[in-house]
């Protein structure tokens, strides 16, 4: 058994005992309520399922593990340049909950680049479709085609004891992560840039060999790709991509089906596609201003003009997070430090003086503040990835690394099938009846 496979067996099963134990106690126990509104309005804070690689807090942002994005960047082994994290050693953390060495995150990249085979009918599934096809339906369709190589969907046909669904998922996890830069890069190629596709470059680590595949050997850009990589990876288990992965994962469908089931969800305008819908939006709006260097005040009676026309800001706003989001921060950071001027990086910090107020004057919106997804379109373009609809497949290859740790998780902790309870308007109105007669009655 691999080392990293190894110490997770050991995690996961103390952890199995320690639930086990904790529900035989405590399993009765009340932790919260829930409203009417929460069930209509999109089932917001309800507490329903344990996360183990993430966890959100309104104020400060992602954790992983406990680690912030800053912390991270500090601690996590480097790329070669010794500037940015390494995705190799977040995934590393969020499955096993220990920074790995320098060592380990070598041995995890060398254990990926071995396992990054990628079958010949996915690229002839793909050569199949239309070049026009959204890249992230085509990113799906290959997912869903190299279900075929799933160990755990082999095992289970043979008849596998359920204590063991963990171990082919683990392999499942770790194959499926580490031919997704291939598919990734072998999408972009063949929607924009003519079929001529770039072989792997096996002396790289994962997300450098990514922007490698992708066509980008700016030693910059790489340096990109492993922040990119790292600041995506997970946003806690209630998040449209995630909770999909989850709930697929809980029928015990593999990894392959639940991640391709993730990035349907990934897909909408209202998650992840909101980091192409902030490029086509700034682009529209310096279009509509006839001018590459708006005014705030242009840009205030743009914005303006969007929300008249009942249109959401793309890449404002969360249903969690209530401050500026840590990963918007860290790509701003990124841009400071490495991008002296920008045209599209400026319009970006401009909108991110502007919105807010105005979002904040409508009396409605929970959260004003920028999410991840405004700004990394502006630092992609800089370095020349320009072509915007390919945009959520690179947040689809980060996302892979947290919801498919969870799914290995999930597995070794033995969670069932998700199946929480659906109401009807007409047992609300009973509800309401009924809770007003008690009240008179008392
Ligand atoms: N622009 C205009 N109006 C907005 C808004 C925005 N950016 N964000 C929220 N609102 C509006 C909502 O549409 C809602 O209006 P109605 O009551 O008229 O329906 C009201 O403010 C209250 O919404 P909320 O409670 O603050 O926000 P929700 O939890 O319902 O929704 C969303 C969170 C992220 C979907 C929302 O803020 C939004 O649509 N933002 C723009 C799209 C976007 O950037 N999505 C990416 C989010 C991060 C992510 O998942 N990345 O992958």
């Amino acid at each position: 058994m691999d080392p990293l496979k190894q110490l997770f067996r050991e995690k996961a099963l103390d952890m199995r005992n320690k639930i086990k134990a904790m529900l035989k106690e405590h399993g009765e126990m009340v932790v919260d309520q829930v409203t009417l509104s929460q069930i209509y309005g999109g089932a917001r804070n309800i507490k329903s399922m344990v996360w183990i690689t993430s966890d959100l807090d309104p104020e400060e942002g992602i954790k992983f593990r406990g680690y912030s994005i800053p912390e991270l960047r500090e601690l996590l082994p480097k790329g070669q340049d010794n500037k940015e994290p390494r995705p190799e050693g977040l995934f590393w953390l969020m499955l096993v909950g220990q920074i790995p060495t320098q060592e380990q995150v070598e041995w995890l990249t060398l254990q990926w680049t071995h396992r990054s085979n990628v079958p010949e009918h996915v690229f002839r599934t793909l050569d199949a479709l239309p070049t026009g096809l959204h890249p992230m339906t085509q990113f799906t369709i290959a997912i869903a085609a190299m279900q075929s190589e799933s160990i755990f969907a082999r095992r289970y046909e043979e008849g596998i004891h359920k204590e063991e669904y963990w171990s082919p998922t683990y392999e499942d996890v770790m194959n499926l992560i580490a031919r997704l830069p291939r598919v990734a890069a072998y999408i972009y190629r063949r929607s924009f840039h003519g079929s001529k596709h770039i072989p792997p470059d096996i002396n790289m680590d994962w997300a450098g060999n990514f922007a490698h595949m992708l066509g980008f050997d700016n030693p910059d850009f790489r340096s990109l790709m492993r922040l990119y990589m790292t600041i995506h990876a997970d946003h806690e288990g209630g998040n449209a991509s995630a909770h999909t992965s989850h709930l697929v994962g809980s029928t015990l469908s593999d990894a392959y089906l639940s991640f391709a089931g993730a990035m349907t969800a990934l897909a909408g305008p209202l998650h992840g596609l909101a980091n192409q819908e902030v490029v086509a939006w700034i682009y529209k709006m310096l279009d509509a201003l006839g001018t590459q260097s708006p005014s705030k005040d242009q840009i205030r009676s743009y914005v303006k003009a969007t929300i008249d026309a009942g249109q959401v800001i793309p890449g404002y706003g969360h249903a969690v997070l209530r401050r500026p989001d840590p990963r918007f921060i860290a790509q701003k950071s990124f841009a400071e430090r490495n991008i002296k001027h920008d045209n599209i990086v400026q319009v970006v910090w401009d909108v991110f003086e502007v919105v807010p107020p105005i979002l904040e004057s409508l009396g409605k919106v929970k959260n004003p503040w920028p999410n991840v997804d405004a700004h990394s379109g502006a630092l992609l373009i800089h370095y020349g990835l320009t072509e915007y609809s390919f945009y959520t497949v690179l947040f689809g290859v980060s996302r892979a690394l947290g919801v498919l740790a969870q799914l290995a998780w999930s597995r070794a902790l033995g969670f069932p099938l998700e199946r929480p309870k659906s109401i009807t308007p007409e047992w609300t109105e009973r509800q309401i009846a009924n809770q007003a007669q008690s009240a008179a009655l008392s």
